[in-house]
């Protein structure tokens, strides 16, 4: 888009996938589009811009859009840490082409921080939302809409009173066939980029909560300890809707622990299987490896999984039990093993400059990942993500200014902070060399070749990798 084509939005509410400057992982945001589907399911009128598959990317553009539409009562911002000063300066602009349009902010990184995002982005944001909107968040455009807006009574909203910040409590949806179903036919699937077939892959989620603790990762702060699960029914009815109204042949489950469950996972593969569906998925968000069995793996194939990722993170076992991963060198060995015997190809998830982490557990961790001999893997850098123990203990310790940290830092790729032992050039270095001996290996690279030359815009895809990793 350039800022003479402006979008018009024919909608009173607007639900925004903010400016992320060369991000290139478009996919329909899956918690946009249940807030969208609750929102319609009470008859409020909304609409969904994602800024990156528009080709927003500046601030003249979404000044245009805004001049364009002067009429949106609220704008709804989804926030991932890194997206904090885009959404600052959005909303800012919000307020300036239009001052009585009101501004909120949901997602990860407002639920793990609401009182210094409200702080922060005061007067430009007008509220927060903590936690999973399908309930609370219809309430609060109703009582917006309708000019009865009582803060205190709208679950889950964060909201200033004088110099106080205020977090209503959470109410989520506790029996997961009651969420909206979600209107994939307003989506011009489309429009979103095609990987290895004519359509997009389409994210689902069948599952909602984590129980573990992982120091590292946010997920049970943002959808809860508890587990909650959809019927086996549900979930095939929206896939066989998926199949056969919208033609879709691929799917991403990115449940935080779709394997937990032997029986509802086994479940859910049979019940593909018994209804023929024919579609090809895969679980790339990470499955736990002490979940996976030889029976469910073979299931799980059958059901059409071609690939799942798998958290390993480190070869070192005093890391892993630092970071409470829960898992032993032993079990990661064996179960890649088995994962590598059935047909199913998995990715190996690694995490290098953990704190305190040494160079020499880091070249463990390399050596680690080929010694496994997987084809596929992934070497990020460790991110002190807001929500996680890890966070706090930093910022409790002083090692993590929250005043002074960069939010555009804390995206794939970038160090955040500088470790006491291992500078963040030594680190990039060393993330480098862990892609450069892993990939420049004849299986690896024909694999990523492969992949990434049969999926349309694949090549920039992998060239935008490289540039982050190596530039
Ligand atoms: C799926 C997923 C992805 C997919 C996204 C697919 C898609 N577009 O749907 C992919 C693989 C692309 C991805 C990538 C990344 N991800 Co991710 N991802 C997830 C995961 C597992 C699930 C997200 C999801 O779909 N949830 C289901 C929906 C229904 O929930 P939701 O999106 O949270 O939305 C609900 C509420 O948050 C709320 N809400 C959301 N937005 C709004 C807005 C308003 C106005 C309101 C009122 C409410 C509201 O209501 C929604 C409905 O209930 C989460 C973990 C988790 N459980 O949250 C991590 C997570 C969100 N990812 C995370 C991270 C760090 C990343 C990466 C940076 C990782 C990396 N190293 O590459 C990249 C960055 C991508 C980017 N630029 O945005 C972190 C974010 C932490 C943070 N504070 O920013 C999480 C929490 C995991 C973690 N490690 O802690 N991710
Ligand atoms: S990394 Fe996986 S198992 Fe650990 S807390 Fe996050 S979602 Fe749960």
């Amino acid at each position: 888009m350039n800022s003479k084509t402006a979008i018009k939005i024919d909608a009173d509410i607007l639900l925004v996938i903010p400016i992320r400057p060369g991000y290139s992982g478009i996919l329909p945001d899956l918690g946009l589009l249940y807030l969208y589907s609750a929102l319609r399911d009470h008859d409020l009128s909304v609409a969904i811009l994602h800024c990156p598959k528009e080709g927003i990317v500046d601030f003249a553009q979404w000044d245009a859009v805004l001049s364009a539409n002067r009429h949106l009562k609220i704008v709804g911002f989804k926030s991932m840490s890194h997206d904090h000063n885009f959404i600052k300066k959005m909303a800012a602009a919000v307020k300036q082409y239009m001052p009585d349009c009101v501004t909120i902010a949901g997602g990860p990184h407002v639920t793990s921080l609401p009182e210094y995002v409200l702080q922060d982005m005061s007067p430009m944001l007008d509220y927060g939302f903590n936690g999973e909107g399908e309930i609370g968040f219809p309430k609060f455009c109703q009582s917006i809409l309708n000019n009865k807006i009582v803060p205190s009574l709208v679950p889950g909203l964060v909201w200033r009173n004088g110099d106080k910040v205020n977090i209503n409590a959470r109410q989520v949806v506790a029996d997961l066939d009651k969420l909206p179903r979600i209107r994939w036919e307003d989506i011009d699937l489309g429009s979103f980029p095609k990987w290895m077939s004519s359509l997009p892959f389409i994210p689902i989620m069948a599952t909602r909560g984590c129980p573990f603790e992982c120091t590292y990762c946010s997920a049970p702060t943002i959808v809860g300890r508890k587990m909650r699960y959809r019927s086996v029914e549900n979930v095939l009815a929206e896939l066989q809707h998926l199949k056969k109204v919208h033609g879709v042949g691929n799917v991403t489950f990115v449940d935080d622990e779709l394997t937990i469950n032997r029986r509802f996972f086994q479940q859910l593969c049979q019940g593909m299987i018994d209804s023929k569906l024919d579609l090809k998925w895969e679980a790339n968000n990470g499955v736990r490896l002490d979940t996976l069995h030889e029976d469910n793996l073979e299931l799980m194939y059958q059901a059409g999984c071609r690939y799942i990722a798998v958290g390993i993170e480190s070869a070192s076992e005093e890391i892993l039990e630092k970071v409470k991963k829960k898992i032993s060198i032993q079990t990661i060995r064996e179960k890649v093993a088995l994962v590598k015997r059935s047909k199913v190809v998995p990715q190996g998830l690694f995490m290098i400059g953990f704190p305190g982490e040494t160079e020499q557990q880091i070249n463990s961790t390399i050596n680690f990942a080929i010694e496994l001999d997987i084809d596929k893997t992934n070497f990020s850098i460790f991110m002190p993500l807001p929500g996680t123990a890890s966070f706090n203990d930093m910022v409790a310790g002083g090692y993590l200014d929250l005043a002074a940290i960069n939010w555009d830092d804390m995206k794939p790729d970038r160090t955040v902070f500088e470790r006491p032992g291992c500078s963040s050039k030594r680190l990039k270095k060393l993330q480098r060399k862990a892609y450069w001996k892993f990939y420049m290996r004849p299986k690896p690279l024909g694999r990523l070749i492969h992949e990434f030359g049969f999926k349309s815009g694949g090549l920039g895809q992998l060239f935008s990798k490289i540039r982050s990793v190596f530039g």
